[in-house]
């Protein structure tokens, strides 16, 4: 078999644009999510490599250790591990903010990430080669009014990126973070629950970043020579300046 990527969030936004860039450039796909109808899809729309679909949510454990820790033979040499799952859930104060919608985003952003890298790194570790690139985001670098949790989560994300490179070295296995800026998915969807008119006002006024876009720059980071790591890009829209500042032409 060719070289072979897991990408998590598979389903929808940067997780599904990566799965078909890293396709494209030849890498059979493990595509993991919950909605299987999505995966369903996404296995159609890939012909040039093999497809292998997991459904599970990354919040369980025991459901990710099932799913992972005992993969075919052939699927076990991965090369390539994107850590893509994850949302923020809600927009508000600590104050005001949801218990649940806490849980889900630690849980899934920082714990997920987690048990999906526990579970894939003795088959990296067994071969002394591996590249897990960690979905974080610009609000794992700063942080903003009513954002709380899910900044924390993604600093999270950042520690722990950067304490995973620490660990991992002298195992072969290549480390890297990629944080974005504005990306245009369902994540605003997600965040204010279905409620698509307040998810679309995010994007408007500007040019936001498209799923491709990130999936251009995980390819590139991915196929670097082996002795380069391009270990964190922060990549933002043109015109977004920093988490909060965005030249809106509204
Ligand atoms: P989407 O909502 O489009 O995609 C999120 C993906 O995560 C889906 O495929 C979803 O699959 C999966 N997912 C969510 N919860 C779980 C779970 N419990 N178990 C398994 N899979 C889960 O958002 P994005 O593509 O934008 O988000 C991808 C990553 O990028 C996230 O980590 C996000 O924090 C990060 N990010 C996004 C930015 C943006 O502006 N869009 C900016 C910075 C970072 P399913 O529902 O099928 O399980
Ligand atoms: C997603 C980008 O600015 O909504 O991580 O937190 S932001």
């Amino acid at each position: 078999m060719s070289k072979i990527a897991l990408v998590t969030g598979a389903t929808s936004g940067i997780g599904k644009a990566t799965a078909l860039a890293l396709a494209a450039q030849g890498y059979s796909i493990i595509a993991a999510g919950r909605r299987t109808e999505r995966l369903e899809e996404l296995k159609a729309q890939i012909t040039n490599v093999p497809v292998l679909t997991l459904e599970f949510d990354v919040r369980d454990k025991e459901a990710v250790q099932q799913a992972l820790g005992s993969l075919p033979e052939e699927w076990q040499s991965i090369d390539v591990l994107v850590n893509n799952a994850g949302n923020a859930h809600g927009l508000a104060s600590i104050q005001s903010g949801s218990l649940d919608d806490w849980d889900a985003m630690l849980d899934i952003n920082v714990k997920g990430l987690l048990y999906v890298t526990h579970t894939i790194l003795p088959y990296m570790i067994e071969r002394k080669k591996g590249h897990i690139v960690n979905i974080g985001s610009i609000a794992g670098k700063e942080v903003y009014a009513n954002g709380n949790v899910y900044c924390g989560s993604k600093f999270a994300v950042d520690a722990i990126s950067k304490a995973m490179r620490i660990d991992l070295l002298q195992e072969g296995i290549k480390v890297s973070e990629v944080n974005p800026g504005l990306v245009e998915t369902e994540f605003s969807e997600v965040r204010f629950k279905g409620d698509t008119a307040r998810a679309a006002t995010v994007y408007q006024g500007y040019q936001p970043l498209q799923a491709e876009d990130l999936a251009d720059l995980i390819v590139f980071m991915v196929t670097r020579p082996a002795h380069v790591n391009l270990a964190e890009v922060l990549i933002l829209p043109a015109a977004q300046a920093s988490a909060t500042i965005v030249d809106k032409k509204l």
